[in-house]
């Protein structure tokens, strides 16, 4: 892992736009789909997935559901029920409420807040299927009061036509209410567009590789989709007063995602920095995924050294890393100065992986720099608001002109008169009182 001085450390990541060919082969696909439906659908399936499926057997059924905790062991399911309670409870405190303020001339102003009605949650086949991300994507939503939750996840995930019962289990404690063997740019474009056997929904969630991302974006406007997820980041703080063991095994969690995940320990301690690129080293020849997260220390990774504290918070502002680790004395002292940065955990004992799965704030989080202008996935993310407006009378006559003012000098004679047309009713109205 290299060490480099902060003003030489310049990390550079690109957005992945697709190749031209990836590109025209997604489109082909949504068109496809949308125009044909569940006969296209089943074509891309079969060609794709190498699975031969009818419409009928698409849906996952209640049989399976339960047959999936017959596949898993019962310390799983225990431990993945109580992630979901505290997902659960760290979510129920993002609800909003509704409001109205009734106003002195008795006009009402104010926000409806409604859940989506109907959400699509893609999870990805392979290795990269995440019960863990199961409940991310889908806690949220049923908290928001989302009726219809759907997951699709790729036919062959798990072998044959099965699905990961994992991925299954974790789909029934989150509260998935349809589940599809589909996957790929064709289950993008069944759930936008919808298709004999699928509804279309609202909005689409969840990770997947660059074909499904480059559908997302296909269908975006048509449905909302959520942000497109970049590899995992982790960038830690830390001074000489943290055990350099416990750093190296931090910057590997997230270096064994992917082989363009990023770790970066950010320091003002020479001594510490040698220690911890030592320690890097010696827990990565024994980690089961150290091709991965060889690669991406090699390319992504770095120790950056930093004169104080407040200069390597200054790095991590700059940085906007997805997690952000303070593991210094005073950790709380420091909270007011961190501006860009998706989750701050602190402390020896707030391990990354302690939020990955289970404290309960959400796990996708912005990545690439997106920290500096969005959020963590949340509840908002599945609601929408409508704005009310009822002007009294009383309010109207009171304001009528300013407003036809406002209309007339944006030459806007027709708005300014559908105001007119009232306040002359009124004016007439009062003058034969
Ligand atoms: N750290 C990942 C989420 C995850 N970790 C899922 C383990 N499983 C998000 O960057
Ligand atoms: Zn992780």
């Amino acid at each position: 892992m290299k060490i480099v001085r902060a003003q030489d450390f310049d990390l550079k990541r690109e957005v992945e736009y697709g190749s031209v060919e990836q590109n025209a082969a997604v489109r082909q696909i949504v068109t496809d789909v949308k125009r044909e439906g569940d006969a296209a659908l089943l074509r891309y399936t079969e060609q794709f997935d190498r699975v031969r499926l009818d419409a009928g057997a698409l849906r996952v059924t209640e049989a399976e559901l339960k047959a999936a905790y017959d596949h898993v062991e019962p310390s799983f399911v225990t431990a993945i029920s109580a992630a979901a309670a505290n997902i659960r409870a760290f979510h129920a405190r993002q609800k909003r409420n509704s409001w109205m303020d009734l106003q002195p001339d008795g006009s009402l102003l104010g926000q409806i807040i409604r859940p989506l009605k109907r959400v699509g949650v893609y999870v990805p086949g392979g290795k990269a299927a995440y019960p863990s991300s199961v409940l991310m994507n889908v806690i949220p939503a049923q908290v928001a009061g989302v009726p219809e939750i759907v997951m699709v996840t790729p036919p062959a995930t798990g072998g044959k036509e099965g699905i990961d019962p994992y991925i299954l289990v974790a789909a029934a404690e989150a509260g998935v209410n349809e589940i599809y063997r589909i996957g790929g740019a064709q289950a993008i474009a069944a759930l936008a567009y919808g298709t004999d056997t699928i509804v279309p929904v609202d909005k689409i969630c969840g990770p997947g590789n660059i074909y499904v991302a480059l559908a997302k974006r296909e269908v975006y406007g048509v449905v909302d989709i959520d942000s497109i997820a970049g590899p995992s980041e982790i960038a830690v703080l830390a001074d000489d007063s943290a055990d350099p063991a416990y750093i190296a095994a931090d910057l590997l969690s997230q270096a064994e995602h992917d082989e363009m995940a990023s770790a970066i320990l950010v320091t003002p301690s020479a001594t510490f920095a040698s220690a911890c690129q030592a320690e890097v080293e010696r827990q990565l020849a024994e980690l089961p995924r150290r091709d991965i997260a060889a690669t991406s220390i090699a390319d992504y990774g770095a120790i950056v050294i930093v004169d104080s504290i407040d200069e390597g918070i200054e790095v991590i502002n700059r940085l906007a890393p997805e997690h952000f680790e303070l593991i210094v004395e005073d950790p709380l002292v420091y909270l007011g100065k961190i501006e860009n940065a998706g989750a701050i955990f602190l402390g020896p004992y707030s391990s990354e992986p302690v939020g990955d799965y289970f404290a309960g704030p959400n796990h996708i989080i912005p990545t690439n720099g997106t920290a500096r202008f969005s959020s963590p996935v949340d509840v908002d993310d599945y609601i929408k608001k409508s704005s009310l407006i009822y002007y009294s009378k009383e309010a109207l006559l009171a304001n009528g002109e300013t407003i036809m003012e406002l209309a007339r000098r944006e030459g806007l004679e027709g708005h300014a008169r559908a105001i007119e047309v009232r306040l002359r009713k009124e004016e007439s109205q009062s003058g034969t009182a």
